[in-house]
């Protein structure tokens, strides 16, 4: 089964907004805010809506550079990853349950401390060049596979 999931980044001259994950899947790492899309929503949607969920802001000007696909070790799921860029937005940065929200210099990214396809990627998106990949992850969750290009379309 696929599975639709989001991950929206604030971008703004050479900060980047990431927040970190207190709890669930991911927990421990930096990431955008994002995702599952629900039933009868249409991805864009859900990103804004989870952005607004865990940074308690409302991103206005949304683009979306990246489609990804991600499997996992002994999970038969697909999970297909909708990486947007958002360069403006309303309300105020606040933390929420789920995330710590930071702003990250684009030399300070802290990919150390990110899922491991993102420092592969992340070049195109500060570059706002679009994006379609795919990332097979074993039990440490290191990278065993992967595959990633520039498009000038995406699916
Ligand atoms: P919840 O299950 O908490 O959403 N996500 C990934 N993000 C990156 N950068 N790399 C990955 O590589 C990812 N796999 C999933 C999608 C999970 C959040 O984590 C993102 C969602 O924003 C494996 O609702």
């Amino acid at each position: 089964m696929k599975k639709f999931l989001t991950v929206c980044i604030v971008h703004q001259g050479n900060k980047v907004l990431l927040g970190y994950k207190k709890r669930g899947f991911g927990m421990g790492r930096w990431n955008g805010f994002g995702g599952k899309v629900l039933p009868q929503e249409t991805i864009e949607a859900a990103a804004v809506r989870e952005t607004f969920e865990e940074a308690h802001i409302q991103p206005t000007h949304l683009h979306k550079l990246g489609v990804l696909e991600f499997s996992f070790y002994n999970q038969p799921d697909i999970s297909q990853v909708h990486i947007f860029k958002a360069t403006e937005f309303d309300g105020e940065v606040g933390e929420s349950e789920e995330m710590l929200p930071r702003w990250f210099t684009t030399e300070e990214i802290p990919y150390d401390e990110m899922w491991k396809d993102d420092k592969f990627w992340f070049t195109y998106f500060l570059q706002n060049k679009m994006f379609t990949g795919n990332f097979a992850f074993n039990e440490d969750d290191e990278i065993v596979k992967y595959e990633l290009k520039e498009v000038s379309e995406l699916p």
